[in-house]
């Protein structure tokens, strides 16, 4: 049998000129289709594929994409996660999706702020008697479990970036939460993209308005297996993560994953 190898770059392409890949009459692909998107998205659905911000890198890069696309899959091979991790959810249970942004805006954090901000909103609006946080940089909890995370991606090719989300909608590993069954995830994607398009020009203020961390005595597990203790008193204009040590001194730190030490007042 002679079959016809087609590089992931041009696979992308015939699948955002197309529509392509989309799921099959019958299947899944139903529920996606007949969802009434906000003005202004270009959203597509497929599947299965190994990550969605990946693809719609590639997508972007290829000028298949612009600002406003969007990338929703019910599967992911290669889910990806920050720092190399991985991103897990069985087929068609959770919301997985990336969203483009383009130009990059003048301060890139404020672009996954947004995403998480409208994570927020949706997930608030769907589970109102959950008590969501917003937990630095990009975490959604309900009572200590993380609910959602962001990754972001820029493109070293075109000045664009891609926000990654990924909500457990469905299903949720253990110590993880979920917003629970009879949710669909096209209609959480949905109300992201309504919050997304209420959200105010500056972004800051509501940002960390949002943010549970603030307040908050924190551990930070920093990158090489370091650690640092301190209570997060702000956010900078470039989005780190600005603690205030035990000897008085102050940090700002830019990666890492933060523990709340002392449960959110918010
Ligand atoms: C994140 O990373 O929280 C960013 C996750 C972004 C995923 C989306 S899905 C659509 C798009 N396409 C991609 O390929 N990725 C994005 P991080 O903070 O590093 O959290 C990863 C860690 O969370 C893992 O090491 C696990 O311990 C845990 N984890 C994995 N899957 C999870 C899930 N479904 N719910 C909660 N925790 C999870």
């Amino acid at each position: 049998m002679t079959r016809t190898a087609i590089s992931p770059r041009l696979a992308i392409r015939i699948f955002w000129s197309t529509g392509a890949n989309v799921g099959p009459v019958g299947s899944r692909g139903d529920i996606w289709e007949a969802v009434s998107w906000p003005a202004g998205w270009d959203v597509r659905h497929v599947t299965e594929t190994g990550s969605t911000n990946s693809d719609l890198l590639t997508a972007l890069e290829a000028g298949e994409a612009g600002d406003r696309s969007v990338l929703v899959a019910d599967h992911q091979t290669a889910g990806r996660g920050r720092l190399d991790r991985r991103w897990d959810a069985p087929s068609g249970t959770n919301l997985l999706v990336s969203i483009a942004i383009a130009p990059v805006p003048p301060v890139a954090a404020d672009a996954t702020h947004r995403v998480a901000l409208a994570a927020l909103g949706a997930a608030r609006s769907v589970r109102v008697e959950a008590d969501v946080a917003l937990k630095w940089p990009n975490d959604l909890l309900v009572g200590g479990g993380k609910l959602a995370g962001v990754l972001a991606q820029r493109s070293p090719v075109t000045d664009a970036l891609v926000v990654g989300l990924g909500l457990n909608v469905g299903w949720s590993p253990d110590g993880a939460a979920r917003l629970g069954d009879g949710v669909q995830p096209a209609e959480v994607l949905r109300r992201v993209l309504l919050e997304f398009d209420r959200l105010p020009r500056e972004i800051g203020p509501s940002y960390r308005a949002a943010l549970a961390t603030l307040g908050q005595r924190v551990r930070i597990e920093l990158p090489g297996d370091r650690m640092v203790v301190g209570t997060a008193h702000d956010v900078d204009t470039v989005g780190r993560l600005v603690l205030t040590l035990d000897d008085g001194s102050t940090a700002a730190y830019d990666v890492g994953d933060v523990v709340h030490l002392r449960p959110a007042a918010r």
